[in-house]
C-alpha cells in the first residue's frame, strides 16, 4: 500500500529524516552525515518532496547504489503530499518571458549567438555553474584571446574544390576534428541532460566524451547511442578505487573506446558566481546581506569522493585494468607531457579545466605551441596523441589547435549553452555552424584536408606574450568628462 503524505510529513528532522524522490520515499537519516552536499541541504527538504532539486544533479542509479534497500520505504500516493505553493517570483517570471521572445534558431549564426541567448532564458543555477570558471576568471577570458594571438600564414592556388574536414582519433574515424567533451549536470541545462548531447553528436558523427558527473547515467547516454557512433568516458577517480574500477570496466564493457583520466582536480577550484547563485532556492541571501548558508555551488558540494592522492604511480594500475586507451587529461606543460609519454598513456589532453581550476595557468593552445616541437624533436609525436581544449568558439580556433598539432579539439560550454537555449536542434545547429565555418576557413587558408595542416600555416609568435599593453589609466577616464565643444555662437 502507498505511503500518505501526512506519514512522511512527520519523519521531518535529522532524528528521522525521510524525503520523496519521483513518487518513492526514502528514510535518509541515517546517510545525513555522508551526504557529499552536507546534511543541510537534505535536511530542508525533510518531510516533503526533494525531487526538484535532487535531479539534476544526481544520476537516476544514485539511489540503488549508495542507499541501503532497507531504506527505501517504497511508493507514495502523490494526491496526499500537499503541494508546496510557491511564492510569485519575479525573476523566474521574468525569465519565462525572455524564455518566450528569444530569437529563432535560425538567427544564431555562431557559438557566441548561443551563448548570448543561454544567458539570457537559463535558470540562475544553470547559468552560473555553466559559466563560472575560477577565481577572478582570467584563464577563462585567455583560453579564448590566446587564439587571437595566432595569425594564419594561407597558402594560394590549391584545388579546394572538395574540402574533407574528417580524421582519426585514438584509432576511430570521424567527420570533424573537434568533439563534445564532458561538462557535468546536464539537467540543470535541459531536463533531458546528457543524452541530448548524444542525439546531436550522433547527427553530426561527431564523438561525445561522457562525463563522470552527469545527471544522466551512463547506461542512459551509451543506450542514447545510435550505430556505431563513438564515445569516451571522462573519469574522476574515486578515493575508494573499486568504484572507479567498476565504473571503467563497466563502460569499456557498453563499448566506450577512450579512458579519460581528469588530472587537473585534486581539489576542485572556487567558482565564485556559482556559490553566489548557490545551488538553494534562497540563493539572493548572499545579495542582501543576510545570513548565508556555507554552501559552495553545486560542483564543490558534490566533489568530495574525488581522491586528491592520485599520482603517476596510479597510471599503471589503470593500464592493467581496461583494455580502453588512456588519456590524461588536464596536462599543462610539455615536462608532464613527456611523463606521459614514459608511463605509456596513449594521449593527453592539455587543457586547464575551462578556466574552472588553477586561475592563471595558461591556455591550452599555448601549452599545445610549447608541447609539440620538443615531441618532434624527440621523434615521439606519434607516441601519444595530442588533444586539446578550453576557449574554442570559432572554426579558426579548430584549424590553429590542429596545425600547431593537436589530433583533436574538445568543445564543452558552447554546446551546453546551445541544449539549455535550444534542445537537440540548438546543439545541432551549432555543430553545423562550425562545419560550415571550418570548411570555408580550410578554403581560404588552402587545404583540401585536415590532414595538410601543418605549423608553417601559422605565426604563433606572439602566443607567448602575456605582457599586458600600457594599462589604461581607468579611474581617471571615469571621472573625467571631456571637454564639450559650446554650442555654436549666435552670429
Ligand atoms: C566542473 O564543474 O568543473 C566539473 O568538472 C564537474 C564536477 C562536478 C561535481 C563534482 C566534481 C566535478
Amino acid at each position: 500500500m502507498a505511503l500518505k503524505g501526512g506519514d512522511i510529513e512527520q519523519h521531518n528532522d535529522a532524528k528521522s529524516c525521510w524525503v520523496i524522490i519521483h513518487g518513492k520515499a526514502y528514510d535518509v537519516t541515517e546517510f545525513l552525515p555522508e551526504h557529499p552536499g552536507g546534511s543541510k541541504i537534505i535536511l530542508k527538504y525533510a518531510g516533503k518532496d526533494a525531487t526538484e532539486e535532487f535531479e539534476p544533479i544526481h544520476p537516476p542509479d544514485t539511489l540503488d547504489k549508495y542507499l541501503d534497500k532497507s531504506k527505501h520505504l517504497g511508493p507514495v500516493d502523490m494526491d496526499t503530499v500537499a503541494k508546496e505553493v510557491k511564492e510569485e517570483d519575479p525573476e523566474e517570471a521574468g525569465r519565462l518571458e525572455r524564455v518566450d521572445q528569444k530569437p529563432l534558431l535560425s538567427q544564431c549564426y555562431n557559438l557566441f549567438d548561443f551563448e548570448a541567448v543561454a544567458r539570457r532564458i537559463m535558470k540562475k543555477t544553470a547559468w552560473g555553474y555553466y559559466s563560472s570558471a575560477a577565481d577572478d576568471e582570467i584563464t577563462m577570458r585567455e583560453n579564448h584571446s590566446a587564439f587571437h594571438r595566432i595569425w594564419f600564414r594561407p597558402q594560394v592556388l590549391v584545388d579546394v574544390e572538395n574540402v574533407d574536414l574528417s580524421t582519426t582519433m585514438l584509432g576511430t574515424k570521424c567527420s570533424v576534428p573537434f568533439y563534445v567533451t564532458a561538462t557535468a549536470l546536464g539537467k540543470l541545462g535541459h531536463p533531458e541532460g546528457e543524452v541530448v548531447l548524444t542525439r546531436a553528436a550522433h547527427t553530426h558523427n561527431v564523438i561525445q566524451m561522457i562525463p563522470t558527473m552527469a545527471s544522466c547515467s551512463l547506461d542512459e547516454m551509451v543506450d542514447a547511442r545510435r550505430g556505431d557512433q563513438v564515445q569516451w568516458l571522462q573519469l574522476y577517480v574515486n578515493k575508494d578505487r573499486e568504484i572507479t574500477r567498476r565504473i571503467v570496466q563497466h563502460a569499456e564493457r557498453r563499448g566506450c573506446r577512450g579512458l579519460f583520466i581528469t588530472v587537473d582536480a585534486p581539489q576542485l577550484g572556487r567558482r565564485e558566481k556559482d556559490m553566489r547563485t548557490k545551488f538553494t532556492d534562497k540563493g539572493s541571501d548572499v545579495q542582501s546581506g543576510q545570513e548565508t548558508d556555507t554552501s559552495q555551488g553545486a560542483a564543490r558540494a558534490i566533489s568530495s569522493f574525488i581522491d586528491p592522492s592520485l599520482s603517476w604511480k596510479d597510471v599503471p594500475w589503470f593500464k592493467s585494468i581496461t583494455k580502453m586507451p588512456v588519456i590524461l587529461k588536464g596536462v599543462q606543460r610539455v615536462e608532464d607531457v613527456l611523463r606521459a609519454v614514459h608511463v605509456g598513456a596513449d594521449g593527453v589532453v592539455l587543457s586547464n579545466h575551462g578556466g574552472r581550476q588553477l586561475d592563471t595557468a595558461r591556455s591550452a593552445i599555448e601549452v599545445l605551441a610549447e608541447t609539440m616541437p620538443v615531441l618532434r624533436a624527440r621523434g615521439l609525436q606519434d607516441r601519444i596523441q595530442v588533444f586539446v581544449d578550453g576557449g574554442v568558439r570559432r572554426a579558426t580556433d579548430v584549424i590553429k589547435a590542429l596545425c600547431l598539432g593537436a589530433s583533436g579539439v574538445g568543445i564543452g560550454r558552447p554546446f551546453l549553452y546551445a541544449m539549455g537555449a535550444y534542445g537537440q536542434e540548438g546543439v545541432e545547429r551549432a555543430m553545423q555552424l562550425l562545419k560550415d565555418e571550418m570548411e570555408m576557413d580550410m578554403r581560404l587558408i588552402g587545404c583540401a584536408s585536415v590532414h595538410d595542416l601543418n605549423p608553417s600555416l601559422v605565426d604563433a609568435k606572439g602566443l607567448f606574450v602575456h605582457s599586458n599593453p600600457t594599462p589604461v589609466d581607468a579611474l581617471s577616464h571615469s571621472v573625467y568628462d571631456a571637454l564639450v565643444p559650446p554650442a555654436q555662437r549666435p552670429k
